[in-house]
C-alpha cells in the first residue's frame, strides 16, 4: 500500500529536479543561518549560487557526528530556539549525548515518513500498533507514535521493558502491529512461549524492527514464532529518527529511501570518493527538507549499497540494501549505541585502573551483553577481594550512569589484556546474527 502516491511513484527525472531545488534552498539556508556551514562552504569554495545540477552535491563538504559534538548542544541549529518544538538525543562518543532539534514542520515531515513507513507494511486505519520502541530522549518511541496518529490508526503507547506485561497486553489489547528492536521481538517471544501463548492466535500481522542490525535469518525466525511480516526499518536521529529508509511489505527487497526528503550517496569511507549504484560503501545522506537540524552530506557511518530500480510494489525511489555494519567502532547494545571511547572516558575517572581494556560483546539468548574487562594496577590489585569488589560495582554503576546500558566489569590482574603492535583491539563481537539460539 503507497500512502503518499505523488511522492513515492515519482519518475526519477522528477525526482531529481524536486531534489536540485530543494538542495539549492538548503545551502542558502545553511550559507546564512549557520556559521558552521558558511564557514565550511568558503573553505571549500562553493557559494549556494555555485549548486547548480545534482552533480554538484560532491562539491559540498562532508558532516560528521565530532562536528555535531564540537557544536554542542545546539550550534548546529538552523532554526532559532522559539521554532524549536522538540529536542532528542543520541548518544555521542564521549558521556555527552548529541542533541537533535525538531520544529513543527519538521515534527510534520517526521510524521508524514512514518505513516508512509506504516503503510509500507499494510497499516491502515482501524489497525492497532503496539509501539514498544522506548519513549524518551530515543526517536523510536515518539518517532512512531505520531505516525501511527497521522495514518489514523491506534497507538498503544508501551515502550520499553516489562516483557510479561506487554505480552498480556498483546492478548488482552489485540494490537495487529507490533515496533521493537528485532532482538526485542525474539525475546518477546520466547517469553510468550514460556508462558503458553500460541503466536498464531495472537492478532499480530506485521512488525517494524531495527534500531540495530539484523540478519535474514533473524527476519525468518521472528517470522514463525511472532507469526508477522517482520519488516526492517532503517533510521538514524541526527536526520530524524526512524523512517529513513523502509522495506515493502510485497518485496522485501532493500530499504525504500524517502528520497524527497533524503539525499543519499554511497562513498568509499577511506577516500571519500563516490561509489556506483551496487557498490557497497558508507552511506551518506543530506537532508532536503529539515528546518531545525539540517545536515550537508551527513556520514551515517552505516555501510551499505543503493539500486536506483523501481520495486515490484510501484515506489520509483531508490533502495538501500540490508545495513551491512559500520564504518567506525560504535556498537549496539540493546538498542542503545556505545562507542568504546565512552566506556574509556568512564574507566579513566578511577584511580588504580591500568589503561588497557576490553570489551567482550556477547549474545544471550536474544540479549546483548557487554562485559567490560579492565587491568588494576599492582597497587590496587593487592587490595582485598571485597575492595576490588566494590571497585567493580562503582565502575558498573557510572557506566550505567553515563551511557545508559548496563554492564558487567571484570578487573583483571596487570598485564593480562593482550597487548598488540598496532591498533589495540578494544572490542571482541561475539554474536551471531544469525539468529540461532546462542
Ligand atoms: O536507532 C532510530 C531508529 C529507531 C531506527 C527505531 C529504527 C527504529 P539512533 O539511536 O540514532 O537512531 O541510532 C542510529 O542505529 O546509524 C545504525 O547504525 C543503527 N540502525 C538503525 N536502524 C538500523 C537497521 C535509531 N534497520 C543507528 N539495521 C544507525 C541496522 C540500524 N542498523
Amino acid at each position: 500500500m503507497i500512502y503518499d502516491i505523488e511522492n513515492e511513484t515519482r519518475p526519477r527525472e522528477d525526482l531529481e529536479a524536486l531534489q536540485l531545488k530543494r538542495l539549492q534552498a538548503l545551502v542558502e539556508r545553511v550559507y546564512h543561518l549557520v556559521p558552521f556551514y558558511r564557514r565550511r562552504l568558503d573553505e571549500a569554495g562553493v557559494k549556494p549560487e555555485n549548486i547548480r545540477t545534482l552533480a554538484d552535491l560532491e562539491r559540498l563538504p562532508c558532516t560528521t557526528k565530532q562536528d555535531l559534538r564540537d557544536n554542542y548542544p545546539f550550534g548546529m541549529f538552523a532554526a532559532p530556539m522559539d521554532q524549536i518544538v522538540r529536542l532528542h538525543a543520541s548518544s555521542g562518543t564521549t558521556g555527552k549525548p548529541t542533541p537533535v532539534g525538531y520544529t513543527a514542520r519538521d515534527i510534520n515531515t517526521w510524521s508524514e515518513i512514518i505513516a508512509r513507513t506504516l503503510a509500507a507494511g499494510g497499516v491502515h486505519r482501524g489497525d492497532i500498533v503496539h509501539v514498544a520502541y522506548g519513549y524518551g530522549l530515543f526517536t523510536g518511541g515518539l518517532g512512531f507514535h505520531y505516525g501511527v496518529e497521522r495514518l489514523g490508526a491506534t497507538v498503544i503507547p508501551v515502550s520499553g521493558g516489562q516483557t510479561r506485561r506487554q505480552i498480556m497486553l498483546i492478548q488482552d489489547f489485540s494490537p495487529t502491529v507490533i515496533c521493537c528492536t528485532p532482538s526485542f521481538a525474539l525475546y518477546l517471544a520466547e517469553v510468550g512461549q514460556e508462558m503458553g501463548v500460541d503466536f498464531a492466535r495472537t492478532s499480530l500481522r506485521v512488525g517494524f524492527h531495527g534500531a540495530e542490525p539484523w540478519s535474514e535469518a533473524m527476519r525468518q525466525e521472528i517470522e514463525q514464532r511472532l507469526k508477522i511480516d517482520a519488516l526492517d526499518i532503517y533510521g538514524l536521529s541526527e536526520i530524524i529518527g526512524p523512517g529513513v529508509g523502509i522495506e515493502c511489505v510485497e518485496a522485501k527487497q532493500g530499504l525504500h529511501i524517502f528520497e524527497d526528503h533524503f539525499l543519499p550517496e554511497i562513498i568509499n569511507p577511506a577516500t571519500l570518493e563516490r561509489l556506483p549504484p551496487g557498490d557497497a560503501g558508507e552511506l551518506l545522506i543530506t537532508t532536503l527538507t529539515k528546518e531545525a537540524l539540517p545536515l550537508l552530506r551527513y556520514r551515517t557511518r552505516d555501510v551499505t549499497s543503493l539500486t536506483l530500480t523501481p520495486c515490484v510494489c510501484g515506489r520509483t525511489i531508490g533502495r538501500i540494501s540490508r545495513l551491512q555494519g559500520r564504518s567506525d567502532d560504535m556498537l549496539i547494545i540493546r538498542g542503545v549505541n556505545v562507542f568504546p571511547s565512552q566506556i574509556e572516558a568512564v574507566l579513566m575517572e578511577f584511580p588504580g585502573l591500568a589503561p588497557h581494556y576490553q570489551l567482550i560483546v556477547e549474545r544471550e539468548g536474544h540479549l546483548d551483553t557487554l562485559e567490560v574487562q579492565v587491568e588494576v594496577d599492582e597497587a590496587a590489585f593487592s587490595d582485598e577481594v571485597k575492595q576490588l569488589q566494590q571497585l567493580a560495582k562503582r565502575i558498573e554503576r557510572q557506566i550505567k550512569d553515563y551511557l545508559t546500558v548496563s554492564v558487567k566489569v571484570r578487573l583483571v590482574e596487570p598485564r593480562t589484556i593482550p597487548r598488540s603492535e598496532g591498533k589495540a583491539q578494544r572490542v571482541i563481537d561475539r554474536r551471531r546474527l544469525e539468529g540461532a539460539k546462542a
